[in-house]
């Protein structure tokens, strides 16, 4: 794919961004109450995806054994690429008192106008003092409009975040667009304990905030607020004004091939699992940004941060993702020589050198090509990972790559050159 469609970070420098509000973890791990740490585990969940918002720049792949560190007052963490088919991006960060760990395999599946992503993989919160684990899967992701039209994208689908010690567990349902887009960005759920008891609703936009009530709160806003949630057949609420529209199906793709979206269409299919929501004509969903519901007694449990004036003008990052490729005063002498920083093609794409990041990209590819031919012909057809090993998450027991504890001892002599 042609560079232009690139932002200048690598897809391990995307997952450092899941800890632009590590404080949340901070703040989780000093609570005395599980329940109260699972909701801020639950908001450092939905926080790590605000970042995605608008971002449609598509990260660099990173290169086998890649890195990528990242310290910070809150934080550390180390990235790795530990295998290239399938691509895998592993990680592993630490703070006060918590661990945070896992290993992504985003899996992409065409649909025609859209592409679907599920970043496969398990992602591990640990409180080793509390000797606490909660584990999750990212939800899914739907670029639109890849051929024509103007991109957008949605993250949906449900996350089971599980406090494997406790057996609470944090289910939140993140919305799709659908055929109404006042839903879009809307992610909601319960906290429920072991024996399934419902105790807190959580409820917020992953783009802005999460929000947070006990159960009976969230139960009497609804009887009192009940006209405002009357449910129509597949159980989606609906606000007063999205009676079923009867504009006829041919102006409203009139209207649509028009972009002058959003859009809404009552007369569409409501969105299942199986088929993807696909907005198919060019328009792009806008939010409602008049979503404030308050339910009393509620707390905040997670903020975004505003965005850069200057963001729209490069590929809609944040403050965070800003600072990402930095060589920061006394990296250059004990940066890891594999670190994406020292990518060249994203450093040409950073500074502009659009035709300079292309030949680079070409070139780091080829090399990486040819390296994996000649451990197949050394017959050491076996690449091992310098940071993570592969094994089984000790909690969910599924496939995972679990850190070696060796990378902050500096220790980067031998390393294979890259770039
Ligand atoms: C979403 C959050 C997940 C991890 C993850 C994996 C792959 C990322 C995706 C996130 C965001 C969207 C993404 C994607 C890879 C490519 C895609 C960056 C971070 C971009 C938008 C693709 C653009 C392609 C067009 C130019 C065709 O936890």
């Amino acid at each position: 794919m042609p560079v232009v469609f690139n932002e200048p970070l690598s897809f391990l420098q995307r997952m450092a961004e899941y800890m632009e509000y590590a404080h949340v973890l901070r703040i989780a791990a000093k609570q005395t109450d599980p329940v109260t740490r699972m909701q801020y585990v639950a908001g450092f969940a939905v926080s790590a995806l605000a970042s995605n918002w608008e971002r449609l720049g598509k990260p660099f792949n990173p290169l086998l054994g890649e890195t990528y560190e990242l310290e910070r007052e809150e934080f550390k963490i180390v990235c790795e690429q530990v295998s290239h088919h399938p691509p895998v991006s592993a990680f592993h960060a630490e703070g006060a008192d918590w661990v945070f760990h896992g290993s992504i395999h985003p899996k992409l599946k065409f649909w025609g106008k859209s592409v679907e992503i599920s970043p496969k993989g398990t992602v591990t919160v640990e409180f080793p003092k509390l000797k606490e684990a909660y584990t999750w899967t990212n939800v899914q992701c739907c670029v639109h409009n890849i051929i024509v039209g103007k991109l957008w994208m949605e993250q949906y689908g449900n996350m089971e975040i599980i406090n494997h010690t406790t057996g609470h567990k944090a289910s939140l349902t993140f919305k799709a667009a659908g055929n109404n887009s006042k839903d879009l960005h809307h992610v909601e759920g319960f906290i429920t304990d072991k024996s399934k008891r419902k105790l807190f609703y959580l409820y917020g936009k992953w783009t802005e905030f999460l929000k947070c009530c006990d159960y009976s709160s969230y139960e009497e806003y609804l009887k009192e607020n009940s006209h405002k949630f009357k449910k129509d057949g597949d159980g989606r609420s609906k606000s007063p004004n999205d009676s079923p529209s009867h504009t006829p199906r041919k102006v409203l793709q009139k209207l649509n091939s028009l972009k002058v979206g959003p859009f809404k269409s009552s007369q569409h299919e409501s969105v299942d699992e199986a088929n993807p929501p696909d907005l198919s004509d060019g328009t792009v969903p806008k939010s409602d940004s008049t979503y404030s519901i308050d339910i009393p007694n509620s707390i905040s449990i997670w903020k975004v941060n505003p965005r850069p004036i200057q963001s729209a003008d490069y590929y809609q990052f944040t403050d965070f993702a800003m600072s990402l490729n930095e060589i920061e005063s006394g990296m250059a002498t004990s940066l890891c020589k594999t670190d994406s920083r020292y990518r060249p093609d994203i450093r040409k794409l950073e500074q502009g050198d659009i035709d300079g990041a292309a030949i680079e990209k070409t070139r780091l590819e080829e090399k990486q090509r040819d390296a994996s031919k000649a451990r197949k012909n050394k017959k050491t057809n076996d690449w091992n990972p310098r940071w993570f090993q592969q094994g089984q998450n000790p909690y969910n027991k599924q496939e995972d790559w679990l850190y070696n504890g060796e990378y902050w001892k500096r220790q980067f002599s031998g390393q294979v050159d890259i770039f």
